[in-house]
């Protein structure tokens, strides 16, 4: 960390505005070497300048307002100078040359907010926030890495850390004393104790099914028998025409992905190859292709046309499929309710049904209304847990607080067994160990590297 680095922190293309950065011990004087605008070596920190900036040869490359921080009191903790230029695919790629010319070196991914980290501006979980942040898709997304970016969800961490340590540190002064026979450590206060971590570690870690839904988005399929108007239906919920409409039964065979937010939650709906026994060699594998979806939904869509009916073996199949574990929140749709509107829609064992016309819906959004309240009703729940606590959003985070439980809970059955205090404390350690690499405070270079290379250049 002792060079200094410098980027392009906007996105490419023509616009108003570009922000060139910079950080590092020599931010300000290598700014200040091609800046005819004042002496920014003098510059107060947080303070904004305007002039030319010049190339090595001193020609004009732009007009522009440089703004200094002075280290400790900047994003990165070092010198930092954001020098906003005019946008477009030339000025910032030549500001940036300017800086690199006068002895910037050119960012690495993510390595701004690395050096936040690395300098104590934020813990890990609040710098993985911010490429959350940078990749949420809908609005829920964002609000969840905003509050992972407060520090909300460090806090939480922390505080059972700190009970975490409180309970090796009673284990550890009845290790001590233990020659003189004396049980210092509360053995119902000890339970106690665990049991809560057990309970927070447990709470937390069910926040990530909500987590990943909110990052990741619903996986809603669209299932059915050939010609039932699944196609149709997904262009209506998408606005626009994406997947091809026919009467020719069978046209569908590649699996068709759109996305849509509704209430600020993204859902990815999935049209696939209408189920039906086929002799087509590429219809099948759609057919197969189209199964395998199904049971890797969140929610399926199972559509059949009205006039035609549901035939028995897509009863059996929808019987199985509300039977099972797979996790498959299946809704019954009937289509064609033009075409049928006298026609009740089949009652099936506890399956939700909704009557509709998918093609009218095309033109008439309203009509959809009842479908998508139950889609959003699907994640209620989740997102009003979003709402009042921190979600774990993060697949790594999840692995670590998995191996904390599991040690927090052999520490448990120890203490149930007798198990010496010494024994005790092997587990709650381990326990420390996995909270403390989510926030970084244990950490190696090839973690950290993971991390970071996720970022876009100049963050
Ligand atoms: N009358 C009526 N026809 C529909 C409706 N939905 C789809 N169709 C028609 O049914 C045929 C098959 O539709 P498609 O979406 O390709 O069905 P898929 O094979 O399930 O994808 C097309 O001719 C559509 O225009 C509907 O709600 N009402
Ligand atoms: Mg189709």
């Amino acid at each position: 960390m002792d060079d200094t680095i410098a980027a392009i922190a906007t996105a490419r293309g023509r616009a108003a505005l570009a922000i060139v950065r910079t950080s590092g011990p020599d931010a300000i004087s290598v700014v200040d070497d091609c800046f005819q605008g004042g002496d920014l070596t003098e510059a107060e920190s947080h303070t904004a300048h305007v002039g030319f900036l010049v190339d090595a040869d001193g020609n004009d490359v732009d007009q522009v307002v440089a703004t200094v921080f002075r280290a400790p009191n900047s994003a990165t903790g070092e010198h930092v100078v954001e020098v906003s230029c005019h946008g477009g695919d030339l000025a910032p790629q030549m500001v940036l040359e300017s800086l690199l010319d006068h002895g910037a070196r050119m960012a690495e991914p993510g390595e701004f907010t690395e050096r936040a980290f690395l300098n104590g501006k934020m813990d890990l979980t609040q710098a993985e926030a911010v490429a959350d942040l940078i990749h949420a898709s809908s609005t829920k997304a964002h609000q969840a890495s905003l509050t992972h970016l407060k520090g909300r969800y460090s806090d939480l961490l922390e505080d059972l850390r700190e009970e975490l340590l409180n309970l090796c540190s009673l284990v550890e002064l009845e290790i001590d004393f233990s020659d003189e026979d004396v049980e210092f450590a509360d053995r119902e206060r000890l339970e106690e104790l665990l049991d809560e971590t057990e309970e927070i570690l447990g709470d937390l870690l069910d926040t990530y099914p909500t987590g990943e839904k909110l990052k990741d988005g619903v996986r809603v399929v669209i299932g059915g028998r050939p010609n039932a108007g699944k196609s149709t239906l997904l262009n209506a919920l998408v606005g626009h025409d994406r997947a091809i409409v026919s009467e020719t039964p069978g046209t569908t065979r590649d699996e068709i992905e759109a996305e849509a937010e509704i209430e600020g939650v993204l859902f990815r709906f999935v049209d696939t190859a209408g189920l039906r026994d086929t002799a087509d060699e590429i219809e099948a594998e759609g057919v197969r292709r189209a199964t395998e979806s199904i049971e890797a939904a969140d929610v399926l869509l199972y559509l059949y046309d009205l006039t035609v009916g549901l035939d028995s073996e897509e009863i059996d199949f929808l019987g199985d499929l509300s039977d099972d574990d797979t996790g498959v929140r299946p809704f019954l749709i009937g289509n064609k309710a033009d075409e049928a509107p006298d026609l009740p829609v089949a009652d099936l064992d506890d399956l939700s049904a909704l009557k509709l016309s998918a093609l009218d819906a095309r033109d008439d959004a309203d009509m959809l209304q009842p479908l998508l309240d139950r889609l959003t009703d699907t994640v209620a729940e989740h997102l009003s847990r979003a709402e009042s606590s921190p979600v774990v959003m993060n697949q790594r985070h999840r692995q670590h607080l998995q191996d904390a439980l599991d040690a927090v809970q052999q520490a448990r059955e120890a203490l149930d067994r007798g198990v010496s205090g010494d024994m005790l404390t092997l587990d709650l350690r381990a326990a420390l160990q996995e909270l403390g690499a989510i926030t970084g405070e244990i950490t190696n270079e090839d973690v950290l590297n993971q991390i970071f290379s996720r970022f876009c250049i100049g963050k």
